[in-house]
């Protein structure tokens, strides 16, 4: 059952001055073609022990699906609190060094790119060289309300290392599974982010493709990987990440090309990604998505997190977008799987009912993966080595 946001609706239509109808249309329209695709229910799996065959076709033809009540309540509670520590030990403000308290900041002094801020209801990336370029069309800006702050956080990068109940998340045994479905079992890992879009504030992020190095060579419909979105507090039409089904399919878009012959930023083919608190969507990186800037009433944190075909990754040279472009060889994607690892065994710790997940490349080394306070401490920066094509 979706959450009725018809106030939102009504709140972001009116930033659209001439548009605002249309606006209106597309949300309302978007919705409803949102809610009628075959690309949701909760997670199964077939005889075989692999993600459901039906699944699996729906994913490969819409390019995303979403996997209804996966996170528990005591599991979204776990996050929820280390989301209020981790806002808590913000920077006061962009590019301060301290806390509110006083205390060193989330990120500062790290050699990673970790906090990211924006203008409140600004799009920061579309039409910018930023990320190689993917986000090439600006989307509208939506005006703030006065007492608005100057910046408000966007992204955490490499949010694992800040956040326990992020990195239990990673580890979640029926999305590894799928993870292994869709990648086979020896599937590397990507990067881990957690998109902030706090309501009346959340900046947008343009329309792009997220892949980014094998569109001329060895292209197939699920070279580039996918990413899990899991939703603490849902997602809709107003604060969501919208994408065009089966556009994973096409190669590399023209987005200017489609923006121009659909008269507006409105892609008349998409569809948000409308869920419930505790739903995970699974979204193929080619999809061309985005979000619009969140002027409805409520909040969207999305814990993003993806893996990789080891295939596409071992012995490429990555595309430099979130870490520096170096060629991935065993050793370094052996380092990067530490967090896999240490998630597992903390997943066990916090959660000694369930069977944990058994990662296949890390098998018989397990004793090198303990997790505690102690060793979470040592994650600082692990994102260096994200794994970015
Ligand atoms: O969550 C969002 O608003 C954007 C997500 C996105 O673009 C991505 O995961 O690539």
């Amino acid at each position: 059952m979706a959450l009725d946001i018809s106030r939102s609706i009504e709140a972001c239509a009116a930033h659209y001055g001439d548009e605002a109808e249309a606006m209106r249309d597309y949300l309302i329209d978007g919705q409803a073609r949102a809610l009628a695709l075959p690309n949701r229910g909760p997670i199964r799996f077939g005889e075989d022990k692999k993600l459901h065959p039906d699944i699996m076709a729906s994913y490969l033809k819409h390019g995303f699906y979403v996997f209804e009540n996966v996170i528990t309540a005591e599991e979204l509670s776990d996050i929820k609190d280390d989301l209020k520590a981790m806002r808590a030990n913000f920077p006061v403000h962009m590019g301060a060094e301290l806390d509110k308290d006083g205390n060193p900041a989330l990120g500062v002094g790290h050699a990673a790119p970790n906090l990211e801020w924006a203008r409140p209801l600004s799009d920061p990336l579309g039409a910018t060289q930023i990320s190689n370029g993917r986000h090439p069309v600006k989307l509208f800006e939506p005006r703030a309300a006065d007492d608005a702050p100057p910046a408000v956080p966007l992204v955490v990068l490499g949010s694992l290392q800040f956040s326990p109940a992020c990195l239990r998340t990673y580890a979640h045994p029926q999305l590894l599974k799928i993870a292994e479905s869709i990648n086979g079992e020896d599937f590397a890992p990507f990067n881990e982010t957690l998109f902030i879009k706090d309501a009346g504030l959340g900046a947008a992020v343009s329309w792009h493709q997220d892949g980014d190095t094998h569109y001329n060579e060895n292209f197939d419909e699920t070279v580039h990987g996918f990413n899990f979105m899991a939703q603490v507090y849902g997602s809709t039409a107003v604060n969501g990440v919208w994408a065009v089904p089966g556009s994973h399919k096409l190669g590399r878009v023209d987005i200017v090309k489609w923006v121009e012959e659909a008269g507006s930023e409105r892609l008349p083919d998409a569809v948000p990604m409308i869920t419930n608190p505790g739903d995970v969507v699974i979204s193929n990186r080619q999809l061309v998505h985005g979000s619009f800037a969140n002027t409805g009433f409520e909040p969207r944190v999305t814990v993003n997190f993806g893996f990789h075909r080891r295939s596409s990754v071992l012995n490429v040279k990555g595309a430099g977008i979130h870490s520096e472009a170096v060629v991935y060889d065993e050793a370094y994607l052996t380092e990067r799987a530490r967090v896999i690892g240490l998630g597992i065994n903390a997943r066990a710790q916090r959660f000694p009912h369930e069977t944990p997940y058994h990662y296949q490349p890390l098998a018989g080394r397990e004793e090198n993966y303990i997790w505690s306070p102690e060793v979470q401490a040592s994650l600082k920066d692990y994102n260096l080595k994200d794994v970015s094509i």
